[in-house]
């Protein structure tokens, strides 16, 4: 039952033809809203994928008791839904090739799991080489992942048309093909259906979804985490994640801790949709240009990060100019082709270009940022090991390395190459 109506009645078919004349009345919502209560076990803070995904495991794994994902917008408003959507696990170190492969296979059955469609197409990734460097460079990779067990393979200029028929391998001179890395098991999936589903289905274990109420402020008494100030009202907690991509170390500061963390602009684009065209992904970190082609037809194109800090979520003509002149060099047919829209998100990128998943030095406050250009693929697997490492107030095996203090140790996991777009 929900909303008072059986599956029965809100299904039949009278129904549907009562509602395509009756412009939805009387619709039960979808996803649901809550507004908040006084006091939670846990707070989550962001309600992005991560956000939303470690709410999810909290109550569904973990039993920790009442818990509250707090958005200031709405879910999936930050990059969960402005990514290009690319899911792979062919990062260099061991640490990371075991953090995004939990991810990956967490993706496999992710639809199932949350009785949602995400539409996860494993449809493959290819990474460009476009000189010696890069061969080198990718198979170097490609030898670490299948170490690690992750699907990795290299394919020489001609497998790459093989693979790909609608690339130039000249790439008009200036960005010839000399071969590429290519996972299979990698590909895309909808990125709003991924919010979405964590969403509806943390509700259905009781976890409460607060929209439009913009964190200010943490309450932190004998160094320890009380409370949440919003601009809703004080919400106090025993435990709080923060989870707010762009925003993390605005977030961290309320609470006096210092994050290795900088803020830079990411943008995107897509063109008017037309008829399958290109049914893998295509990325290249030397050219800072990747393509895709979504369900609807549109051609999914993304650039390497804004050369500035900054905060604003939209697109610019210089970026798009750079990305597309690269785009067209390797795909020559895709040059007649109008663009429908830009925006850009804002990524939180750390000196290592690994995340951070980890404690703080305020007791009961954890944090899961630093993701960069890159953390959409991994939206189950982190919200997995960060709902552990909340719950058992240690970090998850899995998560251990990517604590908040290898900055101090030194012990950092430099995955600039694997990071595809560079920052
Ligand atoms: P978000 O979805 O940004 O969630 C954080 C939430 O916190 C937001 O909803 C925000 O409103 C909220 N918040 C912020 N401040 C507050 C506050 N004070 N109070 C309450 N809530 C707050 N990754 C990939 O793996 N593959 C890709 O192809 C890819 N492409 C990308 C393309 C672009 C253009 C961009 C911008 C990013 C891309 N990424 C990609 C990176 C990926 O989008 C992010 O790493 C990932 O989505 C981060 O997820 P999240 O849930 O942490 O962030
Ligand atoms: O991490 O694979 C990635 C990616 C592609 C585009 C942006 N990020």
């Amino acid at each position: 039952m929900q909303g008072g109506q059986s599956m029965k009645q809100r299904y039949s078919l009278a129904s549907l033809v009562k509602n395509a004349f009756s412009h939805h009345e009387g619709w039960a919502q979808a996803l649901p809203s809550a507004e908040p209560r006084e006091s939670y076990d846990v707070v989550i803070v962001g309600g992005g994928g991560h956000g939303l995904a470690t709410a999810y495991y909290l109550a569904k794994e973990l039993q920790v008791g009442s818990v509250a994902v707090v958005e200031r917008g709405w879910i999936g408003g930050g990059n969960t839904g402005r990514n290009t959507t690319i899911v792979r696990s062919n990062y260099l170190w061991d640490q990371s090739a075991a953090l995004y492969e939990h991810g990956l296979k967490l993706w496999e059955n992710l639809s199932h799991e949350l009785n949602y469609n995400v539409m996860f197409s494993q449809r493959g990734v290819m990474n460009l080489a476009h000189n010696q460097n890069d061969l080198r460079a990718l198979s170097r990779r490609i030898n670490a992942n299948r170490l690690n067990g992750v699907d990795s393979e290299f394919l020489d200029a001609q497998g790459v048309k093989d693979f790909c028929p609608v690339i130039d391998l000249r790439g008009n001179g200036r960005y010839p093909v000399l071969g590429a890395s290519l996972q299979r098991r990698g590909g895309t999936a909808r990125h709003d259906a991924v919010a979405w589903g964590y969403a509806r289905a943390a509700a259905e274990y009781g976890v409460d979804i607060v929209q439009t109420c913009p964190v200010e402020g943490f309450e932190i008494k004998d160094g320890r985490v009380t409370a949440v100030r919003t601009a809703r009202g004080r919400i106090a907690a025993k435990k709080v994640g923060i989870a707010a991509a762009g925003h993390s170390s605005v977030l961290a500061q309320m609470a006096g801790v210092q994050l290795p963390i900088q803020s830079l602009p990411l943008q995107a684009l897509v063109s008017e949709p037309v008829k399958p065209i290109i049914d893998c992904v295509v990325m290249s970190s030397a050219v800072h240009a990747y393509v895709s082609q979504s369900d609807k037809g549109e051609l999914v194109i993304g650039a390497g990060v804004d050369r500035y800090i900054g905060y604003g979520q939209r697109g610019s003509i210089p970026v798009t100019e750079e990305t597309l002149a690269a785009i067209c060099e390797l795909f020559p047919l895709f040059r007649r082709l109008r663009m429908l829209r830009m925006w850009g998100g804002i990524v939180d990128t750390c000196p290592d270009a690994s995340p951070i998943i980890s404690k703080t030095p305020v007791e009961g406050l954890f944090i899961n940022c630093g993701w960069g250009t890159g953390g959409f693929k991994a939206t189950p697997g982190s919200g997995h090991v960060f709902a552990h490492t909340i719950a058992r107030n240690e970090p998850h095996r899995l998560a251990e390395p990517f604590r908040l203090d290898r900055f101090v140790t030194g012990f950092t996991i430099d995955e600039h190459g694997a990071a595809a777009v560079a920052h």
